[in-house]
């Protein structure tokens, strides 16, 4: 079976923008995205405000002007319209208020503009309080809780699509829980600041991670994985790019090469993954759970630093 998908990154988006401006933003992608034959679209992390986790936000009423109380909401409701005029289904990322509780959410929304599944992060990166001496906080702890439903996989049609929200991808676990439910595509968003983190780290190894951490696991269960970032200079901050769409090979299929809002799209030969699913990844031949103890039972290693 062939899939056509799409990953639309996106540029900075200003503190000052609308979400109108960032929806206009989104739907001329999904568009885009469409005309080239695309049937799925995969959006950014936090993909209709800028990243304001990044600073330290005390006035309750400007911090919740960031968050999405409904989903779709008025301003939201034109991107779900124009997927079903276009016959397209997309994941979005979006800050969520669920009552009294926050969460960096992602939605999977099929092309009849019908949210088929929900994700809210899970592993939050950065600190509750702003670090002295990093040039660059990232407040995520401060601001959302650990997300509460797992790592499910959906039903779209023949495809089983997962989701995932930035940092989690570099956690293997992450990926195997979803390769553990048999998951033929996963789509994330990640914003992924240059220079955050260990001090003097060469600038090209956030990007380094990035596709490392894609492709390794992309190869290990067996995956499409389609990737957005939200790139470029945003409210001084450099945010890396590289979207990209990584095949079960641990191959990077196409990426992007801006730093701006840029469309890649690719038709996935889904059964690429076969080969390996049958053979060196046959997870029910090969694997030993019975080893695997420590990952379930064990948090940490006790060898932090700090
Ligand atoms: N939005 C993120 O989760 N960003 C993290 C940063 C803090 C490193 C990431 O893993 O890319």
């Amino acid at each position: 079976m062939k899939l056509h998908i799409a990953v639309a990154q996106m540029g900075p988006i200003a503190r000052s923008d609308t979400r109108r401006q960032a929806v206009a933003r989104l739907c001329d992608m999904l568009e885009d995205a469409a005309g080239r034959g695309a049937k799925w679209v995969t959006f950014p992390e936090l993909a209709l405000t800028t990243f304001f986790p990044r600073w330290t936000i005390d006035d309750t009423q400007e911090l919740e002007s960031f968050f999405e109380t409904e989903m779709p909401g008025k301003e939201t409701q034109p991107l779900f319209d124009r997927a079903r005029k276009l016959g397209v289904g997309f994941y979005l990322g979006y800050a969520e208020i669920a009552g009294d509780r926050r969460f960096n959410t992602s939605i999977l929304v099929d092309s009849t503009g019908n949210i088929i599944g929900k994700y809210r992060k899970i592993h939050i990166p950065g600190d509750a309080q702003s670090q002295d001496g990093y040039p660059i906080q990232h407040l995520e702890k401060r601001y959302f809780e650990v997300g509460d439903l797992g790592f499910p996989v959906f039903d779209a049609g023949d495809t089983r699509i997962g989701m995932c929200i930035c940092n989690d991808r570099r956690w293997p676990e992450t990926y195997r829980v979803m390769g553990l439910q048999a998951v033929d595509l996963i789509m994330l968003g990640y914003n992924t600041p240059t220079g955050y983190g260990r001090l003097g780290e060469p600038r090209h190894l956030p990007l380094h991670h990035n596709h490392l951490s894609l492709q390794a696991s992309a190869y290990q269960n067996t995956c499409w994985i389609a990737a957005a970032a939200k790139a470029g200079v945003e409210e001084g901050i450099h945010m890396i790019g590289g979207s990209c769409i990584v095949a079960p090979t641990g191959e990077i299929a196409v990426q992007a090469l801006s730093e701006d809002d840029e469309v890649i799209n690719y038709v996935c030969d889904m059964s690429l993954a076969d080969g390996y699913r049958g053979n060196i990844f046959h997870f029910e031949r090969h694997r030993r759970p019975e080893h695997y103890r420590a990952i379930v039972d064990r948090v940490g290693s006790s060898r932090s630093p700090f």
